[in-house]
């Protein structure tokens, strides 16, 4: 299964009122066009959806926040978790896209083939990391799905899976367009 069929999923277990951050490039790309919602769809700052989640996870504590970022982009801004794990906002889940590449600047491997998530995450104090290959069964993934963003609690699924061929058109709008429409969610 591929990170946009993940993704496209999600809009049946999502009910419209989860703030979502989307990391850099393809995913979110893939976000603003599969996914309803005025949310943040990072561009360029690559690294930061875990920071800017946790961020707003402490501002809007009522709300549910969803992070949805691939392995670059997670591994990159790493040193997020361990704030996260040590600070354990409940209304924040993680979801991380793991394709093994920097697909969307050309397919250049990340170092993801040699990292084992769960044992990462849980040692930065995290129970709650799930791990799952998409290739092994695809039909327990909208469970985990829905686990992952139901269940009560900071969630992290960690998501092997294969790369995407289609590249959907870019994002539309400045950023500071996308920071306008989702700030008028709270108006
Ligand atoms: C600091 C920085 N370095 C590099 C880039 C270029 N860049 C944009 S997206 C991207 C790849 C992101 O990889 P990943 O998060 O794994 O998502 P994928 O492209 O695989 O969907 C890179 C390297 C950037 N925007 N910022």
């Amino acid at each position: 299964m591929k990170g946009a069929e993940v993704i496209s999923k999600l809009s049946t277990i999502l009910n419209g009122e989860e703030l979502i951050v989307s990391s850099n490039g393809n995913v979110s790309r893939q976000v603003y066009h599969l996914l309803q919602g005025d949310q943040i769809y990072l561009r360029g700052s690559m690294g930061l959806p875990v920071s800017i989640g946790l961020g707003l996870a402490l501002a809007q504590p009522n709300r549910t926040v969803l992070v949805i970022t691939g392995d670059g982009n997670f591994l990159m801004g790493l040193s997020a978790m361990t704030t996260v794990a040590h600070v354990q906002p409940t209304n924040l889940k993680i979801i991380i896209i793991d394709n093994e590449l920097y697909a969307t600047t050309g397919g250049q491997d990340t170092v993801s083939s040699t990292i084992d998530y769960i044992t990462m995450i849980q040692g930065m104090g995290i129970d709650t990391a799930r791990s799952f290959n998409m290739s092994d069964d695809e039909i327990l993934i909208s469970e985990m799905l829905k686990d992952t963003i139901l269940e009560p609690g900071l969630n992290v699924l960690h998501l092997k899976v294969e790369e995407d061929t289609i590249v959907l058109d870019n994002i539309p709008h400045h950023p500071t367009k996308i920071k306008d429409n989702f700030m008028s969610r709270f108006s």
